[in-house]
């Protein structure tokens, strides 16, 4: 059978950064996302195929990544036959903006649905999360957790709904500093943190708190506490890259114009606040009505800036 899945990338509000497990992928730190509108993963998966085969934006993808995406069709279904994977982004791919969010959670709903596999939506976040922790917040539209969970096998870490799509008109203004391969991935780069950052034991006790504040914040809808904490946990996490050896520095000449224009927009009254991820991009979060504002002030500093709405959970098709 196949099955066409579409997935949004997310973008962290609270950040995961550091994990507890790396067989299983679970994480030291619970994180908040929001996912984006706007950006999209289309994947179609053909159960029984003639051979394993992963086609990643019309290339045949690299051996690291048909090693990954077998792994999670095996999690799938052990006794699989072979499969054929073919993904396509609309956003680049690799540059910070979570394209391995909205791709491995719709490999694994598509994979479901074309095994004829019926697994809740809890379960194919645990899934989505071997394959990369921030996939498992993809599953949902809105704002979501990822949990910490407590169980030894990380069946209870994965992703909780906290508000619907609908819920808040605030959009992320994404400014695309650049759309090349990072040199340093986060799994690695996250897993050197650990081994090497004297600030990593205080980034993970704090951290619980910072999701408390987020959460509270998105229900409430308060932008100000929730951008506050937005930037806090931003600036610790690459507070933590930094400090990392060796440091770990995602920020290219742009990505700090656009921090200081982000400062001088709230300096005018405009509600904007700065998170960026494993990458020289840089969000920006504000109410929809700002948007244009906060568009124009970014584009001075880099060409290509998209404005993103919440966006909605991952949706399937069974293919004829
Ligand atoms: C996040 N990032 O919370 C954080 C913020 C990047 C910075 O999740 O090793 O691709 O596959 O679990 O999920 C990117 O890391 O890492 C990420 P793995 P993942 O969105």
């Amino acid at each position: 059978m196949m099955a066409t899945a579409v997935a949004h990338p997310n973008i962290a509000l609270v950040k995961y950064w550091g994990k507890r497990d790396t067989a299983l992928n679970l994480p030291a730190v619970p994180s908040l996302s929001l996912t984006l509108d706007g950006f999209s993963t289309t994947t179609t998966v053909t159960w029984d195929a003639p051979r394993d085969t992963v086609v990643f934006n019309g290339v045949r993808a690299d051996e690291e990544t048909t090693r990954k995406v077998a792994a999670v069709l095996d999690l799938v279904a052990p006794n699989r036959p072979p499969v054929g994977v073919v993904s396509d982004n609309d956003f680049p791919s690799a540059a910070g903006l979570a394209s391995s969010s909205s791709g491995f959670s719709a490999l694994v709903v598509a994979a479901a649905a074309a095994a004829g596999r019926s697994l809740s939506i809890e379960q194919l976040s645990v899934l989505a999360r071997r394959g990369s922790g921030s996939a498992c917040r993809s599953l949902w539209g809105g704002f979501v957790e990822w949990t910490l969970g407590e169980r030894a096998d990380g069946t209870d870490s994965h992703g909780v709904p906290v508000a619907p799509v609908d819920h808040w008109d605030v959009v992320m203004v994404v400014a695309i500093v650049s759309g090349k391969k990072k040199a340093v991935g986060s799994t690695s780069g996250m897993e050197a943190s650990r081994a090497t950052s004297p600030y990593y034991d205080a980034w993970v006790r704090t951290a619980p708190g910072r999701v408390d504040v987020g959460r509270s914040a998105v229900l409430a809808r308060d932008l100000q506490a929730l951008g506050e904490v937005m930037e806090a946990s931003t600036f610790e996490m690459h507070a933590l890259m930094h400090t990392t050896r060796p440091p770990i520095i995602y920020w290219q000449p742009a990505t700090v114009a656009c921090l200081h224009a982000v400062r001088r927009l709230r300096d005018e009254g405009i509600g904007a606040y700065a998170t960026m991820d494993a990458g020289p991009n840089v969000k920006v979060l504000c109410l929809r009505s700002d948007a244009a504002a906060v568009a124009r002030a970014l584009r001075e500093h880099v060409e290509d800036v998209r404005i993103a709405k919440p966006g909605g959970g991952v949706s399937v098709r069974i293919e004829p």
